[in-house]
């Protein structure tokens, strides 16, 4: 029988850190932006944890990733320096892209973050060429891509499912459907209630994926990478989520475009609540951990503070396009 595996407690408490760790720092970067420290557009993923967390356990440190513009928690998760991120956020030259990418643009390639790209669905293209890259060179990596469910219905999701299908390259395409794109419900802008069933026209698995639970994220994703690292090709994980939060700066919670119930019924379902229900953690167990985050988030944010603006004459260092 295919049982469950139980797992221990500190295995519990580790993915709870990581959680734990984007909500904070991204509660943070909403407190900065609103002060007029953090400049441009921001979008936060609280809420929406649990796939940068479940993404990023079931990859090695080798493979890499294209997130979108709301790419906080994925590229921390990939491993990127936290202190580096807050300087990059913050527009700082000791950020990871020297203070010119910012919140929507923040990489980190030596950690196999491509990128956080802002213009909707120009990842998927982008992680297919990557995958072409992988398997000419066969350096057995894969490459995760994520977007949001907006993206998937623009031309870009289908050219890149076909050719990846097609040529069997070895990415993971992730779609974490919030359920809107801006203000516009997925129930307003899809023909199909699940996204993941697209995936059938490309010959390639397609899976709907539990977005609240991280176990359950990183399982799939799994799944996924060992097809693509077998030479199987792509498959196509849609993880049902939700964002807490506007779109972004400092749009509502709920208001016009979702009812306050609809957003109440996921808070029940935050992916911090299902994990320490799932390993039986108590507050009492979880504080210490959420002290100990808070804290280094605080430092992080204290090196960004006390370091330098990049030079103007650095302005068109690192430009290729
Ligand atoms: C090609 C393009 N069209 C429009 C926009 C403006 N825009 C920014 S975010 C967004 C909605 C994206 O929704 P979705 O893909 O579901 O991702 P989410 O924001 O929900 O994470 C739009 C339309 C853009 N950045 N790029």
């Amino acid at each position: 029988m295919n049982r469950p595996k139980v797992l221990a407690k500190e295995r519990y408490l580790e993915l709870y850190r990581k959680l734990v760790m984007i909500r904070r720092l991204e509660e943070k970067i909403d407190e900065l932006f609103r002060q007029g420290v953090i400049k441009g557009a921001v979008h936060l993923s609280i809420g929406q944890e649990a796939v940068a967390v479940g993404v990023s356990e079931a990859l090695d440190k080798k493979d890499l990733i294209i997130a979108t513009h709301r790419g906080h928690g994925h590229c921390l998760m990939k491993g990127a320096d936290l202190k580096s991120m807050m300087a990059e956020l913050c527009g700082k030259a000791t950020g990871l892209c020297k203070g010119k990418g910012g919140s929507m643009h923040i990489i980190d390639v030596k950690r196999g973050m491509l990128g956080a790209v802002g213009i909707v669905g120009s990842g998927m293209p982008m992680a297919t060429g990557v995958g072409l890259a992988i398997k000419m060179q066969r350096t057995g990596q894969v490459c995760v891509c994520l977007f949001g469910d907006s993206a998937s219905h623009g031309g870009m999701f289908h050219e890149s499912l076909n050719v990846a299908s097609l040529w069997k390259l070895p990415v993971v395409f992730i779609c974490e459907n919030n359920l809107y794109g801006l203000t516009v419900s997925m129930k307003k802008a899809s023909a199909v209630k699940d996204i993941a069933i697209r995936a059938k026209a490309y010959a390639v698995p397609g899976v709907v994926v539990d977005g609240m639970d991280v176990l359950e994220v990183q399982r799939a994703v799994q799944r996924a990478v060992k097809r693509a690292r077998d030479g199987l090709g792509p498959s196509l994980l849609e993880c049902k989520t939700y964002r807490f939060m506007g779109h972004s700066r400092g749009d509502p919670a709920y208001g016009p475009y979702r009812t306050r119930e609809e957003w109440e019924s996921w808070k029940q379902r935050d992916p911090l609540l299902v994990l320490m229900n799932k390993g039986g953690l108590t507050s009492k167990e979880v504080e210490g951990i959420d002290r100990e985050v808070s804290r280094e988030i605080e430092e992080a944010v204290r090196f960004a503070e006390e370091s330098p603006e990049p030079d103007l004459s650095s302005a068109l260092e690192d430009i290729y396009a």
